[in-house]
This record gives C-alpha cells, structure tokens and sequence, in this order.
C-alpha cells in the first residue's frame, strides 16, 4: 500500500509499506533549501510512522539539490543567520538521529547545502550525473548547514578545505573515492539502486540498525576507553534482545542464509 502526502509541495512523504521516500520537490529552483523546504524536510522526517523502517531521500528533476536558496540571504542579519542555521541543524538531525536508516539517492548537482543534506543521510548513492562541490567561497559566504561537522567528517577538513577555495567539483566516481558516494549507478538508476539498499536495511533487526545509526557517530568522537566501553554496552542490549536470539538460531539451524558477494 502506498499513501502519499504532499507537504505544500515543496517536500513530498511517499509510504510505501515499510519504506518511506521523502523527496525534495522544487526542480524549478533545482530543490534549493529555503527555510520553508527545510521545516518540511524537517517535518516529512518528524512524522514517519512507526511502521516505517528505511526511509529514502532524493530530489525531483535533473538536480538532487543546489543548496541554500541564496534568495534568503538577501537581508538577513547576523543573528537571524544563526537561527537559520540552527533550523537547519535541527531538521538535518532529524535524518541523521531520526528513526530509522536513511538512504540518499542523488544525481546531478549536490552542492553547498544540498552536500550537507546528503551527508547526514547513511548511504548515499550517486548516478553517473552527479557532481559534488562547495561553492560558498564563491558565494562570498560559509557552510552553515552542518557541513563543517559532517562532510569534514567524510572526507577530512582539509580537502573540504581545498574544495571551498578553488571551486573544485568533483564526479561522481571521484566523491565515490573519498566517501561522499557509496555507489554509483549508471544515469538514472540511483532510486532503484537506493530501493534494494533500503529493503536489505529494512530486514535487518532494528535495534541493530538504532545502535549503527546513534552508537557509531558518538563512539567515532570518543576517546578509546569511552568507546570501547559504548560499544560493549550497545552489543550486550542488541545480542539480549530476543530477536538477535531468534535470529542467531536461524544461522545455527541452518534457517537463515549465508554472507556472501
Ligand atoms: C537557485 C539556486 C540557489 C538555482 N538558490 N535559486 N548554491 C549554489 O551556489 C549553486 C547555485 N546554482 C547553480 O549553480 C545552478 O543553478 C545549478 C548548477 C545547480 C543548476 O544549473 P541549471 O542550469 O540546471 O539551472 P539554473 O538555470 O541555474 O537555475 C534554475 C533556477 O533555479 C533559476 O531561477 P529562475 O527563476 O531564473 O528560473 C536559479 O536562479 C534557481 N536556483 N540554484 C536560489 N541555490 C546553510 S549554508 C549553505 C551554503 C550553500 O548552500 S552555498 C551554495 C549555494
């Protein structure tokens, strides 16, 4: 069963059993981030039933997303630009530590903003079309969506560093060699790609997938000692839930399938 709703447009939530697909729905601004864009974003994430287990997000159009919609910076103040910020901050952290796993697809233009959005999702695939950069230099102006934080993250300060300064934009096999893709697909098959991707991460156990998803980034800030005690922690509550047990046996009888390529 599939329900849609069209939050004013600019952001669509597509329920499709247990796969929600979240899409940026302003391809005649390429999907720029307005205020408006990002509360929707925002919300479409807050409102997830609790039926859902994988949600995807993408952009309509040629284009995943051309970043903060420059048309707001026209007159803002300093103080304004921090609560734009923070607005940002809060909806992409609904993604990141929201409730369940998200998958990115991407093709065409994932600059600025629309590269701090997709660094917050879990995977990220990119088609044969998309081009990653960071053109706030340019634009006179700063990351301010997070980026700093997490593409620094991906792909260490200093080539974030080397791409705000000289424009470098780089394909999408090259952001694929530094993390800022997972995959690549050929043009136009980054949903179908991202589709498989969510259902393999929709049959895992979910407890499993809340620890990757809030365990691993806060053990990464840790100091050693923290982290191994975290992650100690974590893998006792996830192998005493019954369904790791149930699962565990699977395997042991033979029930459950093997890794493999
Ligand atoms: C926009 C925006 C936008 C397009 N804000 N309106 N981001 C950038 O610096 C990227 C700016 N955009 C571009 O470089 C290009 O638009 C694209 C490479 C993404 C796409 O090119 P193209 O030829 O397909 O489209 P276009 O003709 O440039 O744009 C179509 C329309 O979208 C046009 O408006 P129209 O009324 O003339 O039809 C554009 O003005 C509009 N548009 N991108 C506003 N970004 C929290 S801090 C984050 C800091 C940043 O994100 S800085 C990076 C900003």
């Amino acid at each position: 069963m599939s329900t849609t709703t069209q939050t004013e447009a600019l952001v669509t939530l597509d329920i499709e059993g247990n796969l929600a697909v979240i899409t940026l729905n302003r391809p005649d601004k390429r999907n720029a981030l307005s205020l408006r864009v990002v509360e929707q974003l925002r919300a479409a994430f807050e409102s997830l039933p609790d039926t859902v287990r994988v949600a995807i997000l993408a952009g309509r159009g040629t284009h995943f997303c051309a970043g903060l919609d420059l048309s707001e910076l026209k007159e803002t103040t300093a103080g304004e630009g921090v609560q734009h910020s923070f607005k940002w901050y809060e909806a992409f952290s609904k993604i990141q530590f929201g409730k369940v796993p998200v998958v990115c697809a991407m093709q065409g233009a994932v600059v600025g903003g629309g590269l701090e959005l997709a660094s917050a999702a879990h995977v990220r695939v990119a088609d044969e079309t998309t081009y990653f950069g960071l053109p706030e230099g340019q634009r006179g102006i700063f990351l301010g969506g997070g980026g700093s934080v997490r593409v620094s993250k991906l792909i260490g300060f200093s080539r974030v560093t080397e791409m705000m300064l000289t424009g470098h934009v780089l394909d999408a096999q090259e952001g694929k060699a530094i993390n800022l893709a997972h995959y690549v697909t050929p043009e136009g098959q980054a949903m179908q790609k991202a589709r498989e991707l969510a259902a393999r991460i929709a049959s895992n156990a979910p407890l499993s997938n809340f620890a990757i998803m809030n365990a691993l980034p806060l053990i990464a800030e840790q100091p050693m000692s923290h982290g191994l005690m975290t992650e100690a922690l974590m893998a006792s509550i996830t192998q005493s839930a019954p369904e790791a047990k149930e699962r565990v046996n699977a395997f042991l009888e033979k029930r459950a399938g093997k890794v493999s390529l």
